[in-house]
C-alpha cells in the first residue's frame, strides 16, 4: 500500500487513518509547487492531479473520501456498515468535512500562497471566513456533549484531520468550545500522534492569520 502524500494536505486524512487501522503503508512525497502533480505518471492515479492518492489492492484510488470509505468497508471497522443507523451521519459527516476543507484550502491560498500579497482579494477572503464560520458553528453545536462525530470514533473523524490542524489558524477558538476541545481530544489520540510524526511539518508558520484589515 501506497500513500501519495503532501504534509499538511488533505492526504493526512488516510495518514491518521491507516495509523488508527493499524495497517502498513508507504509515503511517497509529492510537492504542490514543483509542477509534479501534472506529470502523466501521477495524472494516471490522480485524474485531476490532487492529492491524496492511495495504491492499495492493484490499483489506485483517488479523492479522500473515497479512500476513507474503501479502507474502512475493506477492513469492517471505524464504519457503520450496511443496515446500521449511523450510515447516512457517516457519509454526510465525510461530505461536510470537505465542504468545509474547500473553504479552508481558498484560505490557505489567499493568507500563504498567494503572491505578491496585492494578488489577495480581501472581500473574498472575508467571504470564506464567514462561509468557515458557519461550518465551524454547525461542528460546534453538533459536538456539545458528544466525543465524536458518530456515537463512537469514525473514519468520518479522520476526515477532518486536515481541517482540525487549519481551522482556528483563521477562526478563534474561544468562539468554539465544542469543536476546540473535539480538536485537542482527536490530536492526542496515539494515532494521530503517529501520523503527524510520519506525515511531515504543517504549513503554518503562524497559529492565528488575521485579515489584511485586522
Ligand atoms: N476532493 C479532493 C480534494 C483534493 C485536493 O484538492 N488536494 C489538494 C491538497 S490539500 C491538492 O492536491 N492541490 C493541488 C492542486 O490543486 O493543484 C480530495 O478530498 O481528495
Amino acid at each position: 500500500m501506497r500513500l501519495h502524500h503532501i504534509p499538511g494536505s488533505r492526504s493526512v486524512r488516510v495518514l491518521w487513518l491507516l495509523e488508527e487501522l493499524g495497517l502498513e503503508y508507504e509515503i511517497r512525497e509529492w510537492s504542490l509547487t514543483d509542477g509534479s502533480l501534472r506529470s502523466p505518471d501521477y495524472l494516471a492515479m490522480s485524474p485531476a492531479g490532487r492529492i491524496p492518492a492511495l495504491e492499495i489492492d492493484g490499483r489506485s484510488i483517488f479523492e479522500s473520501a473515497a479512500i476513507v470509505q474503501y479502507l474502512t468497508e475493506r477492513e469492517g471497522r471505524l464504519t457503520p456498515l450496511p443496515g446500521d443507523a449511523e450510515r447516512a451521519d457517516f457519509w454526510e459527516w465525510i461530505s461536510f468535512a470537505e465542504t468545509q476543507a474547500n473553504m479552508l484550502q481558498a484560505l490557505n491560498i489567499h493568507h500563504i500562497f498567494l503572491r505578491p500579497e496585492s494578488a489577495r482579494s480581501l472581500p473574498l477572503m472575508k467571504l470564506d471566513t464567514r462561509r468557515l464560520a458557519v461550518t465551524a458553528r454547525a461542528l460546534d453545536n453538533h459536538l456539545a456533549g458528544a466525543d465524536t462525530l458518530l456515537s463512537e470514533f469514525s473514519g468520518a473523524d479522520c476526515m477532518l484531520g486536515f481541517n482540525i490542524d487549519a481551522v482556528f489558524r483563521f477562526l478563534p477558538a474561544q468562539a468554539y468550545p465544542n469543536f476546540a476541545a473535539y480538536r485537542d481530544r482527536m490530536t492526542a489520540r496515539p494515532a494521530y500522534l503517529r501520523a503527524a510524526e510520519k506525515g511531515g511539518r504543517s504549513m503554518y508558520t503562524r497559529d492565528f492569520y488575521e485579515l489584511p484589515d485586522g
